[in-house]
């Protein structure tokens, strides 16, 4: 897995000045030299930076190989491409665009960047865990021959020490633990600062408690060689510098070797006289700062010694800032450097005036020789990758048989279909759900399928003959990954999934189910799978105050609006299990499309009745985001609009309110997150010259202007109120607003207000003669 090349230590300590040089001058030159339009400040992290560059030489010039992938710390991000800059693989106009339009992001992006960037980061916190979910991933396709053993990876994350408080780790430690992942090295840039001031000491001392609870092997890459040489001759330093407090340690690193010595002369008294004495300040002050992270030695031993799969843990001390003007000050998170520092640290590293942007400029002689060989050596297959589509062909799916049904159990009944079809899609499914298998409906697939684990499990309740409608035993051919109680694990497996095309060159089709109200538990993490361009299916199952005498603190009411507002996840509410086959299929081969996204299925255990269809017409209109159920009369004054689950409450209305108002339609809404795309891109290229109307106009250009829409949905009213902006209708808006009452489908419909009486009242509102005040 890891080259077994000696290091060549000299050549890795000038990549790691190469590095610092070449980060803090693109950062420097998109602050002081690139011309900026706005006036606004355009930012960037040279101290973050400084404090990674050996880190970051000893792995990418030494210790990686080619299938390892790294999460890199978000505010690391021009130190990755710099790397990639001496690598040849990133250009020098990218650099001079960093943070500009269409230039090198602030922060790691898979999809923006133009290098090759594993995992995004960005959110503090996702870009650790993920790599623990895509190492789980690596080890289910090996287990299923989609991937040789040879050409397993290491999954690598460098790690604020600060972004160790984000609970999201913890929730991934525990989940990693339960699947007894392995190959995962997490590497913290122990700077003891974060953005605000210097961390806390007192939590330090436990993390490698948690850590190693937890199955990991930690390593503490504490002292340089040199400090530690000089620390092992005198004890009495040793011992005073491992109680010295982080803010303390910062402010010393800060200030230099005069006030070392006079902090440690006043400390320690006569003790430290003949420490003190051997070194003049420069060197107490050099010496001092020979932390374990910007030793290479160090770092490089380190790495070659864990070449086992023991997933490791190490805590590489350094210093944030390290041989900037500002190294160690408290407030150094978005220090940068002013023109005449930068041009003192030029000097410093033997750069010309000039050549500032040079890969090698001030390395030379035999030095050169010894850097250009090392480069060469590394160019470890990091090309970005043209991401595979379209290879995975998607059977039609049928829509389940049953006058009534709910979306849910239609859900599990496709699912179990499909398990049994043999279809080569079927196994590429992976489901995985939090602790919400069963009640979501994807027990029925489970017990086709199984789960996954690397070490088989037993069914002990099956052994034992013990009746139960779940089989729950695992071999590393299952399909199902069962997840913890934590929804944001679920969306970072889901992310891990939903990369495997593109980080290991297999496309799976992953299937994630929770319980609707808590996909905001796991908010940002979905977000950051979307941002990623992970593809999955995600199902919300129950959802709404329909779940009836299960609600409460269990419905939901703004996923909708959540949905219209994230990109990347296309929202299908279906109303009929044809509706919801249709979506599935459509669902599958958008993960698996260039121009696709993921969806998400926002589903219900209400059981319906179906309705009769003349014809497939219904589909196109259902993929697109909605269709005219009950078709509209010419010039129809008023129109239903519903949503899902109360889809009946909307037809008996329809029914009633038919005779007394001529051409009355029903609009069945599937998607107001499509609807709502469709109408302000049709917007954006009319300007351009197009002017195809979008699905909604056109749908709602069947009423007579200024015809009244009542909407319903089993949501927050605004998911569909704002149809009314389209065409100028006016609105009477039914949805759920108000926190959570448990009761009978009656009891609730009539208390929020999405019953028979309340459409007839919203007509009225709408028709009647408004009364003059
Ligand atoms: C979820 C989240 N919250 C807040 C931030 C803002 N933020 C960016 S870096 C940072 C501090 C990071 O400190 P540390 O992890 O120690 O990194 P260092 O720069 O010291 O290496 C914060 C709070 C963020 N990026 N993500
Ligand atoms: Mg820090």
């Amino acid at each position: 897995m890891l080259k077994k090349v000696p290091a060549d230590i000299d050549a890795l300590k000038t990549l790691d000045d190469k590095l610092r040089w070449l980060s803090a001058w693109t950062i420097h030159h998109a602050n002081h030299i690139r011309e900026s339009s706005d006036g606004l400040k355009v930012g960037g992290h040279q101290a973050s930076c400084a404090s990674m560059t050996a880190i970051m030489a000893a792995l990418y010039f030494h210790a990686l190989g080619p299938n390892d992938r790294v999460a890199v710390k978000p505010h690391a991000g021009p130190v990755l491409h710099a790397i990639h800059y001496l690598l040849g693989s990133q250009t020098l106009e990218q650099l001079k665009n960093f943070r500009g339009f269409g230039g090198m992001q602030s922060y790691p992006s898979r999809t923006k960047d133009k290098i090759p960037v594993d995992f995004s980061t960005g959110s503090v916190g996702l870009g650790v865990a993920i790599t623990a979910f895509a190492s789980l991933v690596q080890d289910y396709l090996t287990a299923h021959g989609m991937m040789d053993e040879a050409d397993r990876g290491r999954f690598v994350a460098l790690i604020g020490d600060a972004e160790l408080d984000e609970g999201n780790i913890y929730e991934c430690l525990i989940e990693a633990y339960k699947h007894d992942i392995r190959n995962c090295w997490w590497i913290v840039d122990y700077n003891r600062q974060s953005l605000d001031a210097t961390s806390a000491d007192r939590m330090f001392e436990r993390f490698d408690e948690i850590f190693a609870s937890c199955g990991w092997r930690t390593v503490e890459l504490r002292w340089g060689k040199k400090l530690a040489a000089a620390l092992a001759k005198n004890p009495d330093i040793r011992d005073w510098l491992e109680a010295l407090p982080n803010a303390d340690h910062s402010a010393l690193l800060y200030q230099g070797g005069s006030a070392w010595r006079a902090r440690i002369g006043s400390d320690l008294g006569k003790k430290s006289d003949a420490f003190l004495k051997s070194h003049d300040d420069e060197a107490l002050g050099a010496l001092m700062s020979d932390l374990g992270g910007h030793c290479m030695e160090t770092l490089v031993e380190a790495f070659d010694a864990a070449q086992d799969d023991v997933p490791t843990l190490f805590v590489a001390w350094t210093v944030k800032g390290f041989d900037l003007p500002f190294a160690g000050h408290k407030d150094n998170h978005s220090g940068l450097m002013n023109p005449t520092q930068a041009q003192t640290l030029r000097d410093s590293m033997g750069i010309k005036d000039g050549e500032e942007w040079e890969p090698l400029a001030g390395i030379g002689g035999n030095a050169r020789a010894g850097v250009e060989a090392l480069i060469e050596r590394s160019r470890i297959a990091r090309e970005k990758r043209n991401r595979d589509f379209g290879r995975i062909s998607i059977p039609s799916i049928p829509a389940p048989q049953g006058e009534e049904q709910s979306t849910q159990a239609a859900f599990g009944r496709i699912l179990l279909d499909l398990a049994k079809s043999g279809a080569p899609l079927a196994d590429r499914i992976v489901t995985t759900s939090p602790d919400v298998t069963v009640s979501t409906n994807l027990g029925a697939f489970v017990n086709q399928r199984g789960l996954f684990k690397r070490r088989e499990m037993i069914d002990v309740f099956a052994k034992a003959k013990i009746p139960s409608a779940q089989k729950w035993s695992a071999t590393n051919q299952g399909q199902h990954i069962e997840l913890g109680i934590a929804e944001s694990n679920l969306f970072l497996m889901l992310a891990a999934l939903g990369l495997s095309g593109d980080l290991f060159g297999e496309r799976l089709i992953p299937i994630g189910t929770l319980y609707d109200p808590f996909i905001a538990r796991g908010l940002d993490s979905l977000n950051y799978a979307c941002y990623q361009d992970a593809r999955f299916l995600l199902v919300a199952t129950p959802s709404g105050v329909t779940l009836g005498p299960e609600g409460g603190a269990h419905q939901s009411i703004n996923p909708p609006l959540i949905a219209l507002g994230q990109p990347g996840l296309r929202h299908y509410e279906p109303a009929f299990a044809d509706e919801l086959a249709a979506m599935m299929e459509e669902a599958f081969r958008l993960i698996d499309a260039p121009d696709g996204e993921s969806t998400y299925l926002r589903l219900s255990t209400r059981s319906i009745e179906q309705v009769e269809r003349a014809d497939d017409r219904w589909k196109d209109g259902a993929l697109k985001g909605g269709y005219w159920l009950r078709e509209p009369g010419a010039k129809a004054e008023a129109a239903i609009v519903a949503m899902g689950a109360i889809m009946p409450e909307a037809l008996a209305a329809w029914e009633e309110l038919g005779g007394d108002i001529p051409g009355l339609g029903l609009l069945a809404v599937t998607s107001p997150d499509l609807l709502h795309r469709g109408w302000t891109a049709a917007q954006a290229q009319r300007w351009g010259g197009n002017r195809e109307a979008s699905h909604v106009e056109q749908l709602l250009s069947r009423l007579a202007p200024g015809a009244g829409l009542v909407t319903l949905c089993d949501a927050a009213p605004a998911s569909l109120s704002w149809l009314g902006g389209v065409l100028g209708n006016r609105v009477a808006p039914l949805g759920v607003e108000r926190f959570g009452q448990t009761g009978s489908l009656a009891d609730l419909y009539a208390a929020y207000r999405l019953d028979g009486a309340a459409i007839t009242e919203g007509i009225a509102e709408l028709l009647l003669p408004q009364t003059s005040s």
